[in-house]
Formats: structure tokens, sequence, C-alpha cells
């Protein structure tokens, strides 16, 4: 049995140096299971809070067809948003605070009262006070991103920064969410195209998934919580000089460059 501890100490530390690991725990213990692997997130996350972040919200991963393709990985998982992630848009991503950084395109949710598990769409609808677009900036600290569920899980989902569209709206206003388009580009040409089905169907269904997740290990989404609902087409890799552009039907465009 591996050292928990000894797990998110390393994770934390290739994040922090931007230095990788060179395999992903599961090649070594294949005894690391889900259970172990979201005890790690949590100490992984808790350390970001002693350095002084806090949690904002949660993030689902691997909730579309292609993400899961893209990963090898056939299962959604969860992981944490803290404070210290939220990118400014304006700004230039740094590649050097990064290992291997790549953007998605996501549909975020802002949770305005707490939802009841089971979940369900329309109670995850009637408790969200607004929907956004997002781009998702994704780094694992797994080299070459080869994992399995359980290191990915352990490694807070490749979460890393966050860009908040600038337009949010009451899903009642947006009309159906899973109907919504989504058109990704990069450097001015479409690389993919999806719709908001492409999460688990319907991305408040994706939210209802994670409530429920959360549930059974007795934890709840805060109201003011924001939640991105995982990423609806591949993720794309940021270089030097790469201008990332999502836009999402009725949400407005958001744009990140390095
Ligand atoms: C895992 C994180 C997946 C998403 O939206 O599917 C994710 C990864 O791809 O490294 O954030
Ligand atoms: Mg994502």
């Amino acid at each position: 049995m591996t050292d928990l501890g000894l797990i998110a100490e390393r994770l934390d530390d290739a994040a922090r140096e931007r230095r990788p690991l060179g395999e992903p725990v599961t090649d070594a213990d294949s005894g690391f299971d889900l259970r172990a692997a979201y005890e790690v997130q949590g100490m992984v996350v808790a350390k970001r809070l002693e350095r002084g972040a806090r949690v904002m919200g949660a993030k689902l991963g691997l909730t579309s067809a292609a993400k899961q393709r893209q990963m090898a990985v056939s299962e959604p998982l969860y992981g944490w948003l803290t404070t210290d992630m939220v990118v400014d848009p304006t700004a230039a991503l740094d590649l050097d605070t990064f290992i291997h950084v790549r953007a998605e395109p996501e549909i975020g949710f802002l949770i305005g009262r707490e939802i009841p598990a089971p979940a369900t769409v329309p109670a995850v609808l009637a408790a969200t006070d607004a929907v956004f677009a997002a781009i998702e900036l994704i780094d694992s600290r797994y080299d070459g991103f080869r994992f399995r569920h359980p290191d990915v899980i352990a490694d807070n989902a490749s979460s890393a920064g966050v860009v908040l569209g600038p337009v949010a709206r009451p899903p009642a206003e947006v009309g159906d969410l899973a109907l919504l388009g989504a058109v990704l580009r990069k450097n001015g040409a479409v690389v993919h195209t999806a719709a908001g089905a492409a999460a688990l169907g319907h991305p408040a269904r994706a939210v209802a998934w994670l409530v429920d997740r959360l549930a059974e290990r007795g934890q709840t989404l805060e109201p003011g919580a924001t939640v991105l609902s995982g990423g609806l087409t591949d993720a794309i890799a940021m270089e030097r000089g790469s201008v990332v552009g999502v836009e999402i039907d009725g949400l407005g465009a958001v744009e990140v460059r390095a």
C-alpha cells in the first residue's frame, strides 16, 4: 500500500516545480483505487489552501465522449477549483508557470442554493443563478498526460486554471443548455465544435452527477460555488503565441493567449 501523504506531496511538488512525475501511481500500485485517489486529492487541495487559496467551486472532468477518448479514460471524475486558479483574460499566460498546459471549452454554473441529492437536471437548473462560458486550463502533473482514472483524480483532475467568460445569464433565459452550440478556435481557425449535450447529455446532468458523488462522501456544493461541467471537445495544447477562443451560443466569447 502506497503512502497517500507521500503521493500528495509528490503531486504538489510537481505542480510547484513544473516537473511532471515520470509515471502514474497505478503503474507501481494497481491497488490505488478511487477511495484512495479522492483522499489524495483532498490532501493536494489542502496544500493549496495552506498557501492562502480558497475553494471557489468544483469541476467535472471526462464528461464528454471527446475527452474520454482523448485521455483514454472512460469515466467522469471531479476536482476542486481554488481562487488561485483564476486567470486574467486580458493578460498573456506565462507558459513557464505550467508544465504542458491545454485549453478546453466548458459551460460554467454559478450555484445559488444547495442542491439536494439525489440531484436531477431540473433541480440543478432551479438552484443555478447563472451559466457562463469558460475556458479551463488543464496541466497534468503526469508526464505526457499519461494516467489512469485514479491517478488523475489524485492530481485534482489536472486542474490548473480557469478563464471566466464575460456573460453570466440565468439558465431559463438561455434556453436548452443541451442544444447550445460551442465553437473552439485556435489562432483564428475552427478546430472543434460541439453542443452542450456533449457533457453527459446535458451540462446540468454533469452537475447532478457531481452533487450525488459529493453526497456519497457527506459533502455538498456551497451556495456561491462555481462549477465547470466538463470539456465539450478535445483539449488543445497552448504554445507560445497561441490564441484559443471559445464561443458559446447566448453566452458570448472567451479567449486566452500565451
Ligand atoms: C483530466 C481533466 C479533464 C475535462 O473537462 O474533461 C477535464 C485531463 O484531461 O487531464 O477537465
Ligand atoms: Mg475540464
